[in-house]
């Protein structure tokens, strides 16, 4: 049963586009003031990875452990409580793999109650299980009554294409989001982005996203998070259709990222790292912008691109002020909160 912490509007389907820490933490607080069995959580899965033979899907495990209530809270990723005794055993088997070899990769870490979830998914994958079904599955085993689904059960993968003069690798390689992000610690510059299958990708949720009384943009990443889902045959054109209907929260606060490389990445790839930017890349296909209380001097310049835009607290450093922040969200689509 939601907690009304002030009165919201009630809709009957609310559909959110997510990515992983960020996206989390909203829907935590949207099932504060929403009833979550009629919330749909459409969750990137270009950063989705293989390694140790396993299927990997960073983003929808943390959305899901995050609403089971069992994400660290530090790391933003991964179990609490967690041990690592698979990864410190796999140190016996660095000196013997031989040159070339990709085995035992230590340079991502899988905890030993997290080893379980890939285990399950790599086992359902197998058995020819679609991502969608073995994601519904894991997200009932947490006891979540909210709709996850990751944005296609075709194979998507987000690339890094490096820039010149950078130290992981020759200009134009293309390296895996997983490498990119954890291996290189999103320290590396990049020139471009791709999503590598998402051209022929058949997008889950297409229809709830049309018939949805309201679609939030997550505060993720716009170019790693939330780029893989638009760049899905007809996911756009259904948000531009749904425009009226559309809110979309900065993730910049302050010119610069909460966590992650979204302010580097703007920056790099020709977009300005504020809210502004932000507003011009969503101004297409979302009427409303959140943006926070440090960035109310650009909220003129953000309604000029044609957005209506909401100045309030958008840090989530609290589920009651993640609560606060999915209120407004759901409010501003009616107006009320302006
Ligand atoms: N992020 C890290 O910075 N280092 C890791 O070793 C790491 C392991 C990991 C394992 C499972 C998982 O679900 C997520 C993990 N993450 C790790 C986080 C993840 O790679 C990123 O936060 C997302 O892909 C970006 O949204």
């Amino acid at each position: 049963m939601p907690i009304h912490t002030n009165p919201s509007p009630v809709f009957t389907s609310v559909v959110v586009l997510a990515g992983g820490v960020g996206a989390a933490r909203f829907l935590r607080g949207l099932a504060l003031v929403h009833d979550p069995g009629e919330t749909t959580a459409l969750v990137n899965t270009g950063d989705d990875t293989v390694l140790h033979g396993l299927n990997i899907s960073p983003d929808v495990d943390t959305v899901i452990y995050t609403l089971g209530g069992a994400i660290d809270l530090e790391r933003g990723w991964g179990l609490s409580n967690e041990t690592w005794r698979a990864m410190e055993s796999l140190k016996k088997y660095v000196n013997v793999r031989p040159a070339g070899s990709v085995a035992a990769p230590e340079w991502f870490n899988l905890g030993d109650k997290d080893l379980a979830t890939h285990f399950y998914r790599t086992a359902r994958r197998s058995e020819g299980a679609s991502a969608s079904e073995i994601t519904n599955e894991i997200a009932r085993a947490w006891g979540l009554a909210q709709q996850i689904v990751p944005m296609t059960d075709c194979d998507v993968a987000t690339l890094l294409e490096l820039a010149e003069n950078c130290e992981a690798g020759v200009a134009g390689q293309q390296i895996s989001f997983q490498e990119y992000f954890v291996k290189h610690r999103h320290c590396v510059a990049v020139r471009a982005v791709h999503f590598q299958g998402a051209e022929f990708a058949k997008p889950n949720c297409l229809n709830e996203l049309r018939q949805a009384e309201v679609v939030i943009i997550a505060p993720s990443n716009p170019i790693v998070s939330i780029g893989p889902i638009r760049a899905l045959a007809g996911i756009d054109s259904a948000l531009t259709a749904q425009r009226d209907r559309v809110v979309a929260i900065s993730p910049i606060v302050g010119g610069h990222a909460l966590k992650g490389p979204a302010s580097r990445m703007l920056t790099e790839l020709g977009h300005e790292s504020s809210a502004l930017g932000v507003a011009r890349l969503y101004a297409p296909i979302a009427s409303t912008l959140i943006i926070d209380t440090v960035d109310a001097d650009l909220a003129d310049a953000i309604e000029r691109q044609g957005m209506r835009c909401v100045v309030t607290n958008t840090v989530m450093s609290t589920p009651i002020i993640a609560g606060e922040l999915a209120r407004i969200a759901l409010t501003s689509i009616t107006g009320e909160s302006r």
